[in-house]
């Protein structure tokens, strides 16, 4: 006996073998949080407690943003106008503005109101469909702000969240000069604090010209191997500084950007199971020119995730589902490309692939539920909603907060 069974429904499993592998009039069962049966209703045979008519709906895995700065205070504004006047990004990062500006408006913020802030805008991803996010510190640069946007995100509600400690995003004022006086203050205390309150997932680092060396990002990383957490690395994203290559050499769960990355480190990411993450939204909003290797990857054979990076100064974007369009339209994926990048390799960018992703036996019952003719029409539209309810754990609501 199942504990609730969706019937009448489409289903976007997004297994692999047919397109968003997917099943016309499927049964989805859930029992104890997980999907306990899915396949076609003249196979289904079993009973439930709980019976639902989906009268047609879509249902897909639930989305999972794979790469957010989302606890933070302050925004910049004022820099995008900066920005439409001539300034570059970078620029504005030389000048102390940038991250770094951020960084001020975050340590001044109390504990409270970063969560009220970061609170309010998951909402907004629990709105179209998305069931977990990664959340990234690195707008605190000291031991004190970097656990308290750690612990912010830890407190959200209403979807899965995963942390991702990134201590060596900028190099804080107090250090100028002094790069790798920082690297060790990340090293031997604000990271080993972090992941002693339990506090860290992955670890992270900005590898690039306006912020840490390829050398610097080793030792991060290696410190996070001796600690036992998973890396990721803010890779090419400005220049290409080996940033693809030096992931593979960790076994990163995921390179993010790549807009500058090279054949030879795709190569090597393909061999070590790391996941590529593209940013439409940063791409967009910095009005990039270079495109990210979307063919090299997909030769190679690279699992392509796709992400907001939501954050005040690169991606000020709230919606995974422009993410589907913009990658469908700045990169040109394909609708399905577009979905599996916000589910089954979102999932493995996170690591969370043998629990999330996918609509498969076994695996967690979060799912989004869309009010869809076709699953491409998730990436076609523009500024439409057509979610009808996410369920999380098996706990469905159609009215979502
Ligand atoms: N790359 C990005 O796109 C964000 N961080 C990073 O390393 C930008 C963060 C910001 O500008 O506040
Ligand atoms: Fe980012």
């Amino acid at each position: 006996m199942h504990d609730a069974v969706f019937r009448n429904a489409n289903l976007a499993t997004m297994r692999q073998g047919s397109p968003y592998g997917s099943i016309e009039d499927g049964v989805i069962a859930i029992t104890q949080n997980r999907i306990s049966w899915v396949g076609p209703r003249v196979e289904w045979s079993g009973k439930a407690r709980e019976e639902h008519d989906l009268r047609g709906a879509w249902i897909t895995p639930g989305l999972i943003d794979c790469h957010t700065h989302l606890v933070y205070a302050g925004n910049r504004a004022h820099e995008f106008e900066l920005r439409l006047k001539g300034a570059t990004y970078e620029e504005i990062a030389r000048a102390g503005g940038g991250i770094l500006s951020t960084v001020k408006a975050t340590r001044t913020a109390s504990e409270d109101e970063l969560f009220d802030l970061a609170q309010r805008r998951v909402r907004q991803w629990a709105r179209e469909g998305a069931t977990a996010i990664e959340i990234k510190s690195g707008y605190g640069l000291d031991r004190d702000t970097e656990l308290k946007m750690l612990r912010v995100a830890r407190r959200l509600s209403g979807l899965k969240v995963k942390t991702t400690f990134l201590g060596a995003h900028a190099l804080p004022e107090e250090y100028q000069g002094r790069a790798d006086e920082y690297i060790d203050l990340v090293c031997d205390e604000v990271l080993p604090e972090a992941k002693k309150q339990g506090l860290v997932d992955a670890v992270d680092a900005f590898c690039e010209r306006i912020a840490f060396t390829p050398e610097q990002t080793r030792r991060v990383f290696d410190k996070a191997k001796a600690l036992g957490l998973p890396v990721k690395l803010h890779a090419d994203q400005l220049s290409d500084l080996g940033g693809a290559a030096l992931a593979a050499e960790h076994r990163a769960l995921s390179a993010d950007h790549m807009e500058f990355s090279n054949e030879e480190g795709i190569g090597l990411m393909k061999g070590a199971g790391t996941a590529a993450v593209l940013l439409p939204g940063a791409f967009y909003f910095l009005k990039e020119k270079q495109l990210p290797p979307i063919d090299l990857l997909r030769r190679h054979g690279v699992p392509i995730a796709l992400a907001t990076d939501h954050n005040p100064g690169s991606s000020p974007l709230s919606s995974p589902l422009l993410v589907l369009n913009m990658a469908c339209t700045l990169f040109r994926l394909t609708p399905e490309e577009a979905l599996a990048g916000m589910t089954r390799n979102a999932a493995r960018a996170l690591g969370l692939q043998a629990s999330h992703g996918t609509l498969e036996t076994g695996k967690q019952a979060d799912l989004a539920v869309w009010q869809i003719g076709a699953p491409a029409e998730l990436a076609y539209a523009i500024g439409a909603n057509p979610c009808a309810g996410v369920m999380r754990s098996g706990a469905f609501r159609r009215e979502v907060p």
